[in-house]
C-alpha cells in the first residue's frame, strides 16, 4: 500500500493534470467521465482524504455532512465555487480552495465572442450558411449592431472583469464598472466607477456580468434592472446564469428592450430554459469560457498545487474556507 494521499476526482481531467495526480497522488480517475450523483460521489470517497470536483458536481449542506470523516480538502477546478457550501464546509472544517487567474484570459477572450457574436448576429449568420439558407445578399442583409466604440458595463471588477475591460479598449468602449469595492486608481485605467448597478445600468450599451454567484447577486438582473438599460442593449454573461431572472432576460428579449444576449452561462445547466434557444436574438454557448487547452491544464495544475500545499502541512494559496 502507498502512503500517498487518496484523491477522489469526479471528471476526467487533462493527461498531464492526470499524470501529475498519479506520481503524486492514489488518484480515484473517472476515464469514462461519467457524471456522479450525490450519492456515488459519497460512496467513491470512502478512503479518501481528498476530493478535485468540478462545479457539475453539487457539495450542499447535506453532501458535506455526510462526506466521510477522512475527506479534508475539496480542491475545486474551477473559480467559482458557488456548487459549494462554504458555510457547512466551514462548519466541518473542511479546507476548500478554487483556481482563480488562470482562466481569466480565456474567459474574457469567450466574453468578447460573446458581444460580438451577439451584435452581430452570429447565431443567425452560421445557421444560414450551415443550412444552405442563404439565397441572397442586400444592404438590408443581417444588420448588426457595432461594438466598437460603445458604452460597456462591467457587473463585478474582479479578474475577469479586469482582463475584459483591457480587451474592449482594444475596440475603443468607454468603460463603466460597478462592485461592492471600488479598484485602486492605478488600476481602473480610466474605467469609471457605479456606487450602484442602479447608477450604471442607464450607461450601458452592453453589459457584461463577471461577479460571483452568492445570495446577495442571485436575480440581480431582474425585470426592474433589465428595464434601467438603454434601449437596445445587448447582455452578455460568462459567469453565473444565476445573476440573471430567466423570466426578466428573455422578456427582454422578445420585447425588444435588448437587441440581444450572449450567454455562456445558465440557470439549471444543461437543462436550460428552452425559450434561450427559440429566439433568434441570442448567441449561446455551452458554458465554455475556460475551455481551452492551455487554461484547463493550468486550472487542473493550481489545483494540484493547492492539494500539494495541505497535504505538505501549509496553507493552500487559493483557500475559500
Ligand atoms: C469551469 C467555471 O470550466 O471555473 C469556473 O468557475 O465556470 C468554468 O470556467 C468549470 O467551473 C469547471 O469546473
Amino acid at each position: 500500500m502507498s502512503d500517498k494521499p487518496v484523491i477522489l476526482v469526479t471528471r476526467k481531467l487533462p493527461e498531464a493534470v492526470e499524470a501529475r495526480l498519479s506520481r503524486d497522488y492514489e488518484p480515484r480517475l473517472n476515464p469514462e467521465d461519467v457524471l456522479y450523483s450525490k450519492d456515488e460521489i459519497i460512496e467513491r470517497a470512502t478512503g479518501a482524504q481528498g476530493i478535485l470536483p468540478c462545479h457539475t458536481e453539487h457539495f450542499t449542506a447535506d453532501v458535506i455532512e455526510r462526506l466521510p470523516e477522512e475527506i479534508k480538502i475539496i480542491a475545486n477546478f474551477s473559480v467559482g465555487f458557488d456548487h459549494v457550501d462554504i458555510g457547512a464546509a466551514k462548519k466541518r472544517g473542511l479546507v476548500v480552495t478554487n483556481t482563480p487567474d488562470v482562466l481569466s484570459n480565456a474567459t474574457a477572450e469567450l466574453t468578447m465572442m460573446l458581444m460580438i457574436g451577439a451584435a452581430r448576429r452570429a447565431s443567425e449568420g452560421e445557421k444560414l450558411v450551415r443550412t444552405r439558407s442563404w439565397k441572397d445578399w442586400s444592404p438590408a442583409f443581417m444588420v448588426g449592431v457595432d461594438v466598437t466604440g460603445k458604452r460597456l458595463g462591467i457587473l463585478g471588477m474582479g479578474r475577469v472583469g479586469q482582463v475584459t475591460a483591457k480587451r474592449a479598449r482594444g475596440f475603443d468602449m468607454e468603460i463603466h464598472y460597478h462592485d461592492v469595492r471600488r479598484l485602486p486608481p492605478e488600476m481602473e485605467e480610466g474605467a469609471i466607477f457605479h456606487e450602484t448597478l442602479e447608477d450604471m445600468l442607464p450607461l450601458c450599451d452592453f453589459i457584461s456580468i463577471h461577479c460571483n454567484a452568492t445570495p446577495e447577486t442571485t436575480g440581480l438582473m431582474n425585470a426592474e434592472r433589465f428595464s434601467l438599460l438603454p434601449d437596445g442593449a445587448i447582455y452578455v454573461n460568462a459567469a453565473r446564469g444565476a445573476i440573471h431572472d430567466d423570466d426578466a432576460l428573455i422578456g427582454a428579449l422578445q420585447s425588444g428592450k435588448l437587441w440581444a444576449a450572449g450567454i455562456d452561462a445558465y440557470n439549471n445547466e444543461p437543462n436550460i430554459d428552452a425559450r434561450f434557444a427559440e429566439l433568434p436574438n441570442t448567441f449561446l454557448m455551452p458554458h465554455i469560457g475556460s475551455a481551452t487547452i492551455e487554461t484547463r491544464d493550468a486550472m487542473g495544475f493550481r489545483a494540484l498545487d493547492n492539494l500539494d500545499a495541505y497535504f505538505k502541512g501549509d496553507e493552500p494559496g487559493d483557500r475559500v474556507a
